[in-house]
């Protein structure tokens, strides 16, 4: 024990000893967040970011476009989940809305059903059935939901529609899903009739290569043949619509083979033929991300 009741020599620096049976601390790990997990921060507009790395008061985070560190801060106010793999948030689920879910593990199809209730983790369903003699009713996890999940990234050389020194383009997607029965050229005219369901980015000001960083979620499966991107620019004008700055289409053979990659997708005009940007003459491309989730995946 002589070593550690020695004072310090004199002239010398005091180095301070370490404790007598050295313990390494054990990691500080929130609760919440655990390595291999999905975070969303909607707020942030960072989603489907896995965790790689935990620390005190950072996470590093790998997303579609690169690991990324994170402050824990990002997180807070109990508006972000941590969860695995994205859900179906509990607003998406209102009474009477159509999904699709496995109802038993083993089975080979998924099943319809309608929201009768829901919980935090769980939702009622009302099984939709072909033979509507027979009704039943369960409970399922919220993550048995199965839903296509749209992530729409950035666009690069979009046209120029707009005119006047500094004023571009101020483009914005629309998504929706093509359904058997709809129009393969339709743009937004068919929008919001019925089996369209669709979504839309908040629009970027003066930018031919936006970033919107915007998932989307869509709970009605049935019946889908595509997934369709339009882009357009906003012009804040009573007196003419929007300018059409290109066209894409996902179809479901390709998200199913291509489903975890980020596609970088062509745009094209109405008769399909590529747009280009007009100040780089590089052809105009959506970069975008489509998967289908659940059940427990
Ligand atoms: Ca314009
Ligand atoms: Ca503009």
């Amino acid at each position: 024990m002589g070593c550690l009741s020695s004072k310090p020599v004199e002239g010398t620096v005091s180095v301070p000893r370490p404790p007598l049976r050295a313990v390494p601390p054990p990691p500080k790990v929130d609760k919440g967040i655990k390595l291999g997990e999905y975070v969303c921060c909607a707020e942030r507009q960072i989603f489907d970011a896995k965790v790689k790395e935990v620390g005190d008061n950072a996470l590093t985070v790998e997303t579609a476009d690169g690991d990324l560190k994170l402050k824990k801060t990002y997180l807070g106010d109990g508006k972000v989940v941590s969860f695995k793999g994205p859900r179906v948030n509990v607003e998406d689920l209102h009474k009477g809305k159509e999904v699709e879910f496995k109802f038993k593990e083993d089975d080979a199809d998924l099943s319809r059903g309608q929201i009768d209730g829901q919980t935090n983790s769980e939702v009622c369903l009302r099984q939709i059935n072909d033979n509507s003699a027979s009704k039943s009713q369960s409970w399922i996890p919220r993550e048995d939901i199965r839903f296509l999940y749209v992530m729409v990234f950035s666009a690069s050389s979009l046209k120029n529609t707009d005119i006047g020194v500094n004023n571009k383009s101020d483009p914005y997607v629309v998504v929706h899903l093509r359904k058997s029965g709809g129009k393969p050229n339709a743009s937004t005219d068919d929008l919001g009739g019925e089996g369209h369901d669709y979504h839309m980015t908040h629009y970027v000001n003066n930018d031919l290569n936006p970033t919107w960083n915007m998932d989307f979620k869509f709970l009605s499966l049935h019946d889908v043949e595509a997934v369709v991107f339009t882009v357009w620019d906003k012009d804040i004008n009573l007196f003419k619509s929007d300018d059409f700055l290109g066209r894409a289409e996902l179809t479901k053979d390709t998200w199913e083979a291509r489903k975890d990659e980020v596609l970088e997708l062509p745009l094209l005009d109405m008769e399909k033929k590529p747009m280009f940007g007009e100040t780089d003459a590089k052809e105009s491309k959506l970069k975008v991300r489509v998967k289908i989730c659940g059940p427990r995946n």
